[in-house]
């Protein structure tokens, strides 16, 4: 940091108690300039960066904010919002923030599980990324290249409109990001068949610490191989990936049927663990488990509601007799099936009507957002009848939180847990993933809510993974890394990096130490620098939530 650059800090921290608005205008005001001095002259800097006072602020803010979490009154607000539109300006807006001193918060889709990408207790600036969308379908070669701060939704739809038996391997919510999703790992119902995103990244563009754009050469192989999967924010802005698409079928098989404990769910259950990662690759089995209320008319009776919700990538007839062969307890019938293209399948998972365009995949604005927490656990054997009948007495009693069962196996098991940084392949039956969500607002409410699935997730533990309990990045839990053990920085981060990453923490570390010495793009929870600021940063996290 320059000298005058650190008077300027010390002087925004001056503001800071005296201000936020004021420190706000006068990091604008700077920061502002800065970008003129580093950009083309036919950019507008002023154009592209919001104040806290600027009347749009609040909205921006808002649009990519998709927990209301993170939207209270007493949530920190960046001191600007930074939105570039082209290449040049987010090199230039790496700089300036570099020179000022401020950290830079890199946003996309904002679905970040625990606020990561808009929200610090340090002051912070948001670099969204939202204008930086494009996408470049080329069905010759079978690739696209895809800037970050476009949705998934974009992606499928983009791929369609050029193909009907192409797609991509990527989450089931339209409106997750690029950026955050594909450098986190990224998986969804094809899984079994094609692995995660990662597993088709073939280049990327990322800006470094000194607002380099580099691509996969220039990169070079180690940290082309640490953004497939380690999360980008620690070591760069992503600005785009190229992937490789998939070959689908022209129809696609899709199917729900719920069972109540009354219906034989424990049965159920217990037998789809010991099918569920070796049944036909084309095959996709998620399991949604809810505490549900059941009325009659004898009263009410509380019970766990099991929803087997599936993909298959064939036609109806061929999957009869994949279920017939492999899982007939569950007695599926040519009825209970929707066959569809590949597209509408993608819409059918986002819960849409079938009635409902594809152009709905272009939308971004969502029906309604909600307090929401989630966690995540692997399995890699079986529970027992006993152990599920425990389970469901768990998750009544507890009333809130569900949980989702997600198949593994497949192509996931082909892969070497070190081939990226995501290590949780073979052995790995299935994931979970635990979710509470709610709509009252207040520190009271959002204690007791996160306070019921961190039991659920205690009451797990002997059911898991262990040493260590593996978690899944993109699920970001910011509660598995507070060791408060008093350990160096290397011992704190690696408390959350084992977890994530296990044995490929130690090569994210050196990735990181080679492309960011200073620990500039300090992503708070993943941390893999030798920086002290990053024991305070696990403090005062833990105090901002
Ligand atoms: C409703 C919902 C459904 C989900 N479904 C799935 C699913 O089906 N499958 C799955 O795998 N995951 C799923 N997720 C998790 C999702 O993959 C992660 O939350 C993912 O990180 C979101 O990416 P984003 O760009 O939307 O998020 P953001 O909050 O914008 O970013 C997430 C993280 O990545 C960083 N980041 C973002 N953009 C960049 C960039 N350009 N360069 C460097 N770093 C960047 C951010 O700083 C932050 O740390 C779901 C999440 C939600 C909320
Ligand atoms: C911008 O450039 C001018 C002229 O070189 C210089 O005086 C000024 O300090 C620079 N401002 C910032 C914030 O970099
Ligand atoms: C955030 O809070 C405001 C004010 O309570 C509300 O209008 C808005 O809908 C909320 N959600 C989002 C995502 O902006
Ligand atoms: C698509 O890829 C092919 C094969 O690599 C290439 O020849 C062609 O120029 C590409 N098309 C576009 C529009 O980039
Ligand atoms: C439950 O399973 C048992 C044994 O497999 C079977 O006899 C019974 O019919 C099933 N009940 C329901 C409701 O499917
Ligand atoms: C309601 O009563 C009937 C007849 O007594 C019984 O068979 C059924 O199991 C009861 N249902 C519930 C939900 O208790
Ligand atoms: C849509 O769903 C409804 C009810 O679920 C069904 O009756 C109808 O046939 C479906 N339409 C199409 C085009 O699949
Ligand atoms: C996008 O979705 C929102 C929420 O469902 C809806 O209110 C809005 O009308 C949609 N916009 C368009 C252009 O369809
Ligand atoms: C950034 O620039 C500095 C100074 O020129 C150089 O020493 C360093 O190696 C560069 N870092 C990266 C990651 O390129
Ligand atoms: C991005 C944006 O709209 N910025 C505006 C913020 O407010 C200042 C002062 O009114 C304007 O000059 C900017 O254009």
């Amino acid at each position: 940091m320059s000298r005058s650059s650190f008077r300027l800090l010390l002087l925004l921290l001056g503001f800071l108690l005296v201000s936020s608005y004021a420190a706000s205008d006068s990091v604008y005001d700077t920061f502002v300039q800065c970008l003129s001095n580093h950009s083309a002259p036919s950019h507008q800097a002023s154009s592209i960066v919001y104040a806290q006072t600027n009347s749009s602020f609040t909205n921006v803010l808002r649009s990519y904010i998709r927990n209301e979490r993170f939207n209270t009154s007493s949530t920190p607000k960046p001191l600007i919002i930074v939105t570039p539109s082209d290449e040049s300006q987010v090199q230039a807006a790496i700089i300036c923030s570099r020179d000022i001193g401020i950290l830079l918060k890199i946003r996309s889709g904002g679905h970040d599980y625990d606020g990561l990408s808009s929200v610090s207790d340090v002051p912070f600036f948001i670099l969204d990324m939202f204008n930086l969308r494009s996408i470049n379908v080329n069905i010759t070669d079978e690739t696209a290249w895809v800037q970050a701060g476009a949705t998934l939704g974009e992606l499928y739809y983009r791929i369609w409109e050029k193909s009907r038996v192409h797609g991509f391997p990527a989450g089931v919510c339209p409106t997750l990001g690029v950026g955050g999703h594909l450098s986190g790992g990224g998986y969804g119902n094809m899984l079994r068949k094609y692995g995660l995103s990662i597993d088709h990244i073939v280049d990327a563009q990322i800006i470094n610490v000194n607002g380099s754009i580099l691509d996969r050469k220039s990169m070079g192989e180690d940290l082309f191989w640490a953004i497939r999967g380690g999360g980008g924010a620690s070591f760069g802005v992503i600005l785009s990936y190229k992937v490789k698409l998939v070959r689908v079928p022209e129809i696609v098989t899709v199917f729900r049927v719920e069972k109540t404990l009354a219906q034989n769910a424990t049965d159920l259950v217990y037998q789809w663990q010991h099918i569920t990662d070796k049944i036909d690759n084309d095959l996709f089995m998620r399991l949604l488990l809810q505490p549900i209320t059941v009325k009659s008319d004898n009263g009410s009776s509380k019970t766990v509601r099991v929803t087997f919700i599936s993909l298959f990538l064939g036609d109806a007839t061929r999957l009869i007799s994949v279920m017939n062969k492999d899982f007939p307890e569950l007695g599926l019938k040519k009825e209970d099936c929707k066959e569809m293209s590949w597209i509408e399948s993608v819409l059918y998972w986002a819960n849409f009507d079938n009635r409902t365009s594809v152009n709905v995949l272009l939308n971004r604005t969502l029906e309604s957002v909600k307090f929401f927490k989630a966690k995540s656990d692997y399995m890699q054997k079986p529970m027992s009848k006993d152990g599920l009948e425990g389970l469901w007495k768990k998750m009544i009693e507890l009333g809130k939180p569900g949980m989702v069962f997600n198949s593994y196996g497949g192509r996931m098991s082909e892969i070497p847990a070190s081939e990226t940084p995501f290590p949780h392949r073979a052995g790995n039956i299935f994931k979970i993933q635990y979710s509470v969500n709610w709509h009252e607002e207040g520190t009271e409410a959002d204690k007791k809510y996160v306070n019921l699935i961190r039991e659920l997730h205690s009451y797990m533990t002997p059911l898991v993974s262990k040493s260590p309990r593996g978690s899944y990045l993109n699920y970001r839990d910011i509660d598995i890394g507070i060791s408060h053990n008093g350990k160096d920085s290397y011992q704190e981060g690696k408390v959350y990096g084992v977890k994530y990453f296990m044995n490929n923490f130690d090569r994210l570390v050196k990735v990181k130490t080679a492309v960011d010495p200073q620990n500039f793009f300090s992503s708070i929870c993943i941390t893999f620098a030798s920086s002290i600021s990053i024991k305070s940063a696990f403090k005062s996290i833990s105090s901002v939530f």
